[in-house]
């Protein structure tokens, strides 16, 4: 049996190797409550608000305008965008997929597990999904782009609460017992994490074949099995009230921001397939890792830009 251990989750080949220690143990997470957080930033509204667009951006492109959560806007690759309130961009409704990444023509580095073509694609670093944003771009005549670390937040229902000039590093974890499915434990359809369907002959099996070196102290969450031990069909869970899925879950996604001003560190938000800790989870949570990172927990989806950004 697994054991339940309040430790570190999952780690890729590449980050064993590159000592990735801090992607398992997120130091400096601030305990706080949501009724402690005083002022609402006038950058994001709620996710529950009317509204989708920032007075103080520039319009959107009118092209793009008409998309709405029932219609969204679909590119020539079958790739759905719909509007964050708060903010300029329409967000893609999922991860890109391994069909919509392979579409590139680089190629595609395939993880040591099963995936179909409508799974995320995995083992893109950051320069990887910017080279795809800059191609998908020309190929639509339209500014593809990966989120920012703000617009991710509005997307996922806390960028009201958060400041959007401060630095990701700043925000990281201080909105406590908030997660992408709400607040307690998840249940239901809440995401693809690594819950008790690891906790089996099977689970224990594939953990082994991939952390030969790692023999104990993993951590999954507790009384909840999402069915997938690696990365699920994209929009398989429950999507948000904008009808965005897997935002939490299925694979962290890459921002455009730097993490903070003092390296080159790029942003990682939502969990991912191999993350239980639930501390990892909040919605709050930033992880990071240089530009060049390549892991199979790791992809990304991309936003559709108006004309002002
Ligand atoms: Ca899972
Ligand atoms: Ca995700």
């Amino acid at each position: 049996m697994i054991r339940q251990k309040k430790s570190p989750t999952r780690g890729a080949k590449c980050g064993r190797k590159m000592g990735m220690m801090k992607w398992f143990f997120p130091a400096g997470v601030m305990a706080c409550c949501v009724g402690c957080i005083v002022l609402l930033f006038a950058g994001c509204e709620t996710t529950g608000g009317g509204g989708r667009q920032n007075s103080a951006e520039a319009p959107p492109d009118p092209a793009l305008a008409g998309a709405t959560k029932e219609n969204p806007y679909v590119n020539s690759l079958g790739m759905k965008f719909v509007p964050v309130p708060g903010t300029n961009i329409l967000m893609q409704t999922t991860e890109v997929t391994v069909d919509q990444w392979s579409a590139f023509g680089r190629g595609y580095n395939a993880p040591d597990f099963a995936q179909g073509g409508d799974h995320p694609a995995v083992n893109v670093s950051w320069e990887d999904a910017k080279a795809y944003c800059a191609w998908l771009s020309a190929k639509e005549g339209k500014k593809y782009r990966l989120p920012t670390d703000h617009e991710w937040s509005c997307a996922v229902g806390i960028g009201h609460l958060e400041n959007p000039a401060a630095s990701p590093e700043s925000k990281s974890g201080k909105i406590a017992g908030v997660y992408p499915w709400g607040s307690g434990k998840p249940s239901g359809r809440a995401g693809n994490y690594m819950g008790q369907e690891w906790n089996n002959a099977a689970g224990v099996a594939a953990f082994k074949r991939m952390f030969p070196a790692l023999t104990s102290g993993w951590t999954l969450i507790p009384e909840y099995n999402d069915g997938h031990l690696f990365t699920a069909p994209v929009g398989s869970y429950a999507g948000n009230s904008q009808g965005i899925y897997d935002l939490g879950g299925n694979v962290l996604e890459w921002c455009e921001d730097r993490y903070n001003s003092s390296s080159s560190w790029r942003v990682l938000r939502g969990g991912s397939w191999g993350n239980g800790y639930r501390e990892l989870l909040q919605s709050s949570f930033r992880r990071y890792f240089t530009p060049g990172l390549r892991n199979d927990i790791v992809g990304f989806r991309v936003v559709l830009a108006g004309s002002g950004g």
